[in-house]
């Protein structure tokens, strides 16, 4: 028996033929197995949401809010991300609001962008454009660096309080030293400092009150603080690693605290003198390994060396002297190696027979571990 062609098929035939869209059928006509609908409503046959409201139609009409952030479609920066918001607001759609952002035409440029160095370009909305600087600087010509190749100077700057203009300061490949600045009382300004080459001196800010926490600091070629009449804390290092030198306080009279400096345990000295109030030493809590000295003179209320109890290995001399209040020398009973020479003396109310009980208990030292308080 003949076989005939169905009227649908012959309908779909004859609309192609008349170059018309067809109309409900059931083809696929992108041919990516999902199914079109065909109602001939505007139809692009993307099958991305159609919603086939006759409106256009390339399916990025008014109606949709794709990622229900409440802006529209045809207005928003992504409609798949909902943290973007409207073109209205944020013209180069870069996420920082137009009147937030320095340059709202360059979507590489906003608050908190990575800076290209010497590129003529705000990134960062800092206010200018970020500099590799060669050389030596001091405070005024240090302003956008962010890396010095030479020494930083801040020094004998009688009206500067505040290092903001250093913001910029990720890298000083030499030394820095921040020295007697009568008005200074806010250091925050380094607190973009990665890497310092060189040592790090900070000393005779009479104005400086609290050393904050510099957190993304993380290696230093020395660090010393030293003669600041009115320093009661260092808020600690919470990000330094490396210290490849000396760490020094010397002669901080109201300095009662230092925070923590959890990531280091090598330095290649410890020293601190003349810091009479300070009364805990467990911002050195993490220090296992001194490749040197180390000195604890000149405490007037530290009680134990519970600080430093997790010293291990000292290839230089340790030398606690001089301490008017300390009672207890138990925090160097951890000691596995010690290089140089154990000097422990003219500490007031350290009982000698105590000192005496250690050296038997963990020596024999060479050194000098007397006269300490003979009385008990
Ligand atoms: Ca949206
Ligand atoms: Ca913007
Ligand atoms: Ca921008
Ligand atoms: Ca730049």
């Amino acid at each position: 028996m003949a076989r005939f062609p169905s009227p649908l098929f012959l309908l779909l035939l004859f609309s192609l033929l008349l170059g018309c869209p067809p109309v409900g059928d059931s083809i696929d006509d992108d041919d990516d197995a999902v199914g079109d609908d065909d109602d001939a409503v505007g139809d692009d046959d993307d099958d991305v949401g159609d919603d086939d409201d006759a409106v256009g139609d390339d399916d990025d009409d008014a109606s949709v809010d794709a990622d229900n952030d409440g802006v529209w479609s045809e207005d928003d920066c992504d409609d798949n991300d909902a943290s973007l918001g409207a073109i209205a607001d944020d013209a180069d759609c870069d996420g920082s609001l137009t009147a937030d952002d320095c340059d709202d035409s360059d979507p590489e440029a906003y608050p908190g962008a990575s800076e290209v160095l010497d590129d003529g370009i705000d990134q960062n909305c800092n206010g200018g454009d970020e500099l590799f600087c060669e050389g030596d600087f001091v405070y005024i010509t240090a302003e956008y660096c962010a890396v010095i190749t030479g020494n930083l100077q801040v020094s004998q700057n009688v009206i500067l309080e505040n290092l903001d203009g250093l913001s910029s300061l990720t890298e000083v490949q030499g030394n820095v030293r921040i020295e007697d600045n009568l008005a200074l009382t806010d250091v925050s300004g380094l607190s973009n400092v990665t890497d310092i080459g060189g040592f790090f001196l900070f000393a005779e800010n009479p104005a400086v009150v609290i050393l904050p926490d510099l957190p993304n600091l993380f290696s230093l070629g020395g660090l010393t603080i030293k003669e600041n009449a009115n320093l009661e804390e260092i808020e600690g290092f919470s990000g330094l690693t490396v210290l490849d030198g000396a760490l020094s306080l010397e002669a901080n009279f109201a300095l009662t605290t230092i925070g923590p400096i959890p990531n280091l345990t090598t330095v290649d000295s410890l020293y601190s003198i003349f810091n009479g109030n300070l009364v805990d030493l467990s911002g050195f809590s993490g220090i296992s390994s001194v490749n040197g000295n180390v000195v604890l003179r000149g405490f007037g209320l530290l009680g134990d060396l519970s600080g430093v109890s997790n010293l291990r290995w000292v290839t230089g001399d340790i030398q606690v002297r001089e301490n008017q209040f300390l009672y207890d020398i138990s925090g160097l009973s951890n000691l596995i190696e010690l290089g140089g020479d154990l000097d422990i003396y003219n500490n007031q109310q350290l009982c000698q027979s105590f000192v005496d009980a250690f050296v038997a208990e963990y020596g024999p030292f060479s050194g000098t571990q007397q006269p300490n308080y003979p009385g008990c």
